[in-house]
């Protein structure tokens, strides 16, 4: 593998690893071959490229269902979507402008944002996808808002702990998911903890409302605690990343293949390949710590995050 490919390159490699349609797996192909640095060294990697393209291609003419999608309507790419949502002026869209490459508008009074937009955030080697939405208050909601949440994995809730209206505005937003029969956000995000009394403030939301959530604590101005938010999103995803490997060949590291938690090494073998999915026997296991490395393992066995396989088939 060599060595320059880039940031953008190994993001539209992760996307391809993560599809689901046929679409899906074009535009990351197309976008693969877009961003790969073109020398002698990627010769081989370009040809790939455009035999994938060309064969997935004629799949998904073979099924394209003519569905119009709404404006609304944000695909899902990287290992994740995350939702980001809240009352008006809690600064999601900073945090979104913070975390990833996407440029929505930020401004200091509320009903900012009207649409959905994505972005991607990086954890460690995993592309999550954060959503900003529009607020949800008392005074406005957008009808589509519950479509947008559903689509997304999970919803983190980002609130400004020094606002005065704060406890109620967070009840109308988890009274009205519930009334959209939605599960409740699985991350509470204090932002603007840079600003006094804020830390202290938001100690008190979480000792109100205890083990419901997850706590973190930011400030998209500052960027403090940003990294951890990153980390809190991949676990609340409750994903595990594994890496495959040839025989006798080293891993590729750089790029993980992404499955929910709980999910069998037969699954990661159809992942990875349909023949490995078709035809596995066994896999042997690799872990970066000083277990006995080559491990057998069954194809039942639960995928741990970071584990490398190397799969063998009959
Ligand atoms: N001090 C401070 N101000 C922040 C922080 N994050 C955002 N702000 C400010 O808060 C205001 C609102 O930020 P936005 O990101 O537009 O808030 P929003 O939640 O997207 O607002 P809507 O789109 O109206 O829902 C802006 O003036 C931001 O500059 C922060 O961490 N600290
Ligand atoms: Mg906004």
């Amino acid at each position: 593998m060599p060595a320059n490919l880039t940031a953008d390159y190994l993001a539209a490699e992760q996307a391809y690893k993560q599809a689901h349609t046929h679409e899906e797996r074009v535009a990351a192909l197309e976008q693969m071959l877009a961003t790969l640095p073109k020398h002698k060294g990627t010769e081989k990697i370009h040809a790939e490229l455009k035999r994938k393209l060309s064969e997935v291609r004629k799949e998904s003419q073979k099924k394209t269902g003519g569905h119009i999608t709404p404006a609304y309507f944000v695909k899902r790419e990287g290992a994740g979507q995350v939702a980001l949502i809240g009352p008006p002026n809690s600064g999601k869209s900073q945090l979104l402008c913070r975390l990833t490459h996407a440029h929505p508008e930020v401004a200091d009074y509320p009903f900012t944002t009207r649409m959905p937009t994505p972005g991607m955030m990086l954890f460690e080697n995993v592309q999550i996808q954060l959503v900003d939405t529009p607020p949800m208050s008392s005074e406005f909601m957008e009808p589509w808002m519950p479509q947008v949440i559903r689509a997304a994995q999970i919803s983190a809730l980002v609130v400004d702990p020094n606002n005065l209206d704060v406890l109620d505005e967070t009840e109308l937003i988890f009274h009205t998911l519930e009334g959209w029969l939605l599960p409740p956000p699985k991350l509470l995000v204090g932002n603007k903890l840079d600003q006094d009394g804020a830390r202290e403030n938001f100690v008190a939301l979480q000792s109100l409302y205890g083990d419901r959530f997850r706590y973190l604590g930011v400030s998209a101005a500052t960027g403090a605690g940003l990294e951890a938010f990153a980390h809190e999103t991949f676990r609340c995803l409750e994903l595990v990343r594994f890496y495959s490997k040839a025989p006798g060949k080293k891993p590729d590291l750089e790029v993980p293949y992404v499955l929910r938690r709980g999910a069998t090494v037969q699954d990661a073998a159809a992942q990875v390949h349909r023949d490995f999915g078709e035809h596995l026997k066994y896999a042997r296991l690799f872990r970066r710590s000083d277990e006995p490395h080559g491990l057998m393992v069954e194809r039942t066995h639960a995928v741990e995050d970071e584990d490398v396989l190397e799969f063998h088939t009959a």
